[in-house]
């Protein structure tokens, strides 16, 4: 298969100062990003949080699901509220990382809860459907677009909301390893240290605070490896009994996948969780050759050429084996 080539939108500049005229004319802000959220969303809600209020705005984020505990050192993450559905009307709503609206689950009616919409995202497919559209595939995170964003406003930049930006690229790039990363990816990791950001704090906050359930979780699931005949497909699962028997919690989960996309051979991994409602989330990695963000929009979830995912509502049993039928459909080019 091939690289998907990417191209930033060619209105991008247009639409960009577009942005900065809704923001500047507005006083009344809804942020979201899409259901699980993530670094890249989190920590751009965190730093827009930031800049907007301290421009004098009234800033409210409403996520569909609680911020991981992982994301618990993120300034302001306390103003981050979880509701399924925000009533209230806002002046303008900015979308993070969202495909399409569906993705934000039912927080925003996009019709009715917001003047304008304004869709900032980095994924290659998107519906486009804010009332300005911030589309770059070739941001390695859609912090890199929220940075040029605060750049563009009247607003001054600070050491609080480079942790949010440092946090976005750093989860997105597999802290700055995956192909998406850029010279320009670094240039702005360049201005957060300038502005104070510690490499060694956001790696402890990041990855050095692993809860020892969580390891023992891992070691568990771990120990069920899978692979197909060619060892290019592998793939596991923690079950709800794994987390009970470990003490661990479905959010530790997080990451698991990557231990069997760096086993050598294997061309795609997937991950397993049996979720405590009976349904089945499934995270993809690739190495680069299989698109698995196909897999999963086809399965009706979203993602990256090397990092997708979907929930489907489905048992564990059944959900492993039609889509470990798809992945292996895709890698060994019955496709
Ligand atoms: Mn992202």
């Amino acid at each position: 298969m091939m690289e998907q080539r990417l191209e930033r939108d060619p209105v991008y500049d247009q639409e960009f100062a577009r942005a900065i005229q809704v923001i500047e004319k507005h006083n009344d802000f809804i942020l979201t990003t899409h259901i699980n959220p993530d670094g890249d969303g989190l920590g751009c809600e965190s730093a827009l949080f930031l800049a907007l209020t301290g421009m004098g705005k009234k800033v409210t984020v409403v996520n569909a699901n609680a911020t991981p505990a992982l994301y618990d050192f993120l300034p302001h993450r306390d103003a981050f509220n979880v509701e399924t559905r925000h009533t209230q009307h806002h002046e303008v709503a900015i979308f993070l990382e969202c495909p399409d609206e569906q993705r934000a689950g039912e927080v925003i009616d996009v019709s009715r809860g917001a003047s304008h919409v304004i869709n900032i995202d980095h994924h290659v497919f998107n519906s486009r459907f804010g009332t300005v559209n911030l589309i770059d595939p070739t941001a390695a995170a859609a912090g890199e677009q929220v940075w040029d964003l605060l750049g563009g406003l009247k607003c001054r930049l600070d050491n609080l909301m480079a942790i949010g930006i440092y946090t976005a690229i750093a989860t997105d790039t597999g802290h700055f390893k995956y192909a998406g990363v850029t010279p320009r990816t670094h240039r702005i990791i360049a201005q957060l240290l300038e502005l104070g950001v510690k490499p060694d704090y956001m790696n402890e906050q990041l990855y050095e605070r692993v809860p020892l359930e969580g390891l023992h979780l891992l070691a568990m699931s771990l120990s069920w490896v899978r692979y197909n005949a060619r060892h290019n497909v592998g793939w596991f699962s923690v079950t709800q009994d794994m987390i009970t028997a470990t003490g661990a919690k479905e959010s530790n989960t997080e990451n698991f996948v990557n231990y069997v996309r760096a086993v050598k051979g294997v061309e795609v991994a997937a991950f397993f969780l049996e979720t405590h409602e009976g349904k089945t989330k499934i995270s993809f990695r690739s190495r680069g050759k299989i698109d698995v963000s196909i897999i999963a929009r086809q399965l009706g979830g979203g993602g990256h050429q090397r990092a997708a995912g979907v929930l489907l509502s489905e048992s564990l049993e059944s959900a492993q084996a039609h889509v470990l039928a798809e992945i292996e459909k895709r890698v060994n080019g019955k496709v």
